[in-house]
């Protein structure tokens, strides 16, 4: 089981796509974990986006991330971070391939409705950013056996 740190961020929920976007990770099964609404500070924008912080691209970066609120969630299940980040697609929503959410429903770079951890480090990183401990709920849905074998 993997956990994974998705936010929608504020392009999603200004254009009422969070609850279709949500519904691509229930139908495929996973498991939400925590989540919330939240506005995401300048603090936080720097911290979750430390590796960006001194591209020239950055400033628009944090204006946008912190413009809006943001749903922020946990999203857990085997090989979540890896599946997660197939089903956003490339980074940019005119690269990003039919069928993928960024794909479907984003036709720029930054603007691109989703974010999701990149890797283990990652997602431990980030899901430490946005949530405490006492805020993800653990639950193993009564449907598990009906979305996967007992030895997968
Ligand atoms: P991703 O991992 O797909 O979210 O993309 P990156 O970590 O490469 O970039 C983080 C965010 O910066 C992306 F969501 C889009 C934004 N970005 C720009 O706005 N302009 C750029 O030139 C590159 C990235």
């Amino acid at each position: 089981m993997e956990r994974t740190l998705i936010l929608l961020k504020p392009d999603c929920v200004q254009r009422r796509l969070v609850g279709r976007i949500l519904s691509r990770f229930e139908d495929k099964g996973f498991n939400i974990a925590a989540m919330k609404l939240i506005q995401v500070t300048p603090e936080m924008a720097k911290v979750h986006y430390a590796e960006h912080v001194e591209k020239s691209f950055y400033p628009g970066l944090e204006a946008f991330i912190t413009g809006g609120p943001v749903v922020a969630l946990i999203i857990e299940g085997l090989e979540a971070i890896r599946v997660v980040r197939e089903m956003l697609g490339a980074t940019s929503g005119l690269k990003a391939s039919p069928g993928t959410i960024r794909g479907d429903f984003s036709s720029s770079r930054q603007m691109n409705l989703v974010h999701a951890s990149d890797g283990p480090e990652a997602a431990q990183r980030e899901i430490g950013i946005y949530f405490k401990e006492e805020e993800i709920v653990p639950d193993t849905p009564t449907l598990t056996p009906w979305l996967r074998a007992a030895d997968e």
